[in-house]
């Protein structure tokens, strides 16, 4: 039933009869900086799809924000879960779901790694901080794991996953936390030898020349994939020159939200009134062809009738 509402199901979709893991690394394959748009439930998903994103990101830091909590592990993995699964019952495209450091230690890692593949997702994304971690934007404090931990825990994920073909991404926040470029190529070599599927590469700088300097000596030796926040002007051109195979798009969607809905309270408030905003709002139409109502209304029809 669930599948049956979801766009992709009717339109052929992106994973097509591929798993999702397997839609997942064809897309990596292509070597093109293929865009990855970061969501945080189901409706931001169906929206992302819907303007045609071939693969989401199921963002931490948005999933958080939208319970209301903030980006260091202060939601519980329920809720994580239950976004993750509206999310990825939401659409027919692979979906890499952010796992932040795996919570704890290589069994905790794996048992989230477990959960997110049952739910259909096409993997985790798993970065090389310490428990609990903080957003890679707020403040210096960015304690990394050591490197053999942490590749403990990449290789317990990979080993627990079920179907061959799931992501398991390793990311170093190595330049987060203020190492050299160096560093960062060694602890993405040795977490791809632990068995990571791609290395993100994680970079807080104003310019994408740091990331640069990483992609040139990493030399398109394992997928790489980048978030590219604050070098958020670098043009994709230059990624696909850099050999990056997935930009993700981490949180611009959600900050559009936001933007979007503080300035529709603000004047809703402001009038004591809705009669201003209703011509810049989304219609009830609209959100009904988002939920394919129109899928309910066929079903009745085909099946409401042979019940007596
Ligand atoms: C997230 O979206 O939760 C990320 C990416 O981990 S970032 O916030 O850019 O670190
Ligand atoms: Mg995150």
């Amino acid at each position: 039933m669930t599948i049956d509402q979801r766009p992709g199901k009717q339109d052929g979709g992106a994973t097509g009869h591929r798993s999702p893991g397997a839609a997942l690394r064809a897309l990596l394959a292509e070597a093109n900086a293929a865009p990855i748009m970061g969501v945080h439930d189901g409706l931001s998903a169906r929206i992302a799809l819907a303007e045609g994103f071939q693969a989401l990101w199921a963002s931490g830091l948005c999933m958080s924000t939208v319970l209301g909590v903030r980006d260091s592990d202060e939601a519980s993995w329920s809720q994580l879960l239950a976004l993750v699964e509206s999310i990825v019952s939401s659409v027919d495209v692979p979906v890499l779901v952010d796992a932040d450091t795996g919570y704890g230690n290589f069994n905790t890692a794996r048992r989230f790694a477990c959960k997110v593949e049952g739910l259909g997702g096409a993997g985790i994304c798993l970065e090389d901080k310490q428990f609990p971690k903080m957003n890679s934007f707020v403040g210096d404090g960015h304690a990394l794991a050591p490197v053999g931990e942490f590749s403990g825990k990449i290789r317990a994920c990979k080993d627990a996953q079920i179907g061959s073909d799931f992501v398991v991404v390793a990311r170093t926040e190595a330049l987060i936390a203020g190492h050299s470029v160096s560093e960062a190529l060694a602890r993405a070599e040795a977490y791809r030898e632990a068995g990571a599927d791609a290395i993100f590469i994680h970079s807080r700088q104003r310019t994408v020349d740091e990331i640069a300097e990483f992609a040139v000596e990493w030399a398109g030796r394992h997928p790489l994939v980048i978030a590219p926040t604050t070098y958020y002007d670098t043009p994709i051109a230059r990624f696909r020159e850099l050999g990056i195979d997935g930009v993700i798009w981490a949180n611009q969607g959600l900050r559009a939200a936001v933007t979007a809905m503080h300035a529709a309270y603000a004047e809703m408030w402001r009038d004591r009134g809705v009669t201003g905003i209703e011509p810049r709002i989304a219609t009830l139409k609209q959100i009904f062809s988002l939920l394919r109502y129109d899928e309910l209304e066929a079903a009745e029809q085909r099946y409401a009738g042979l019940i007596s």
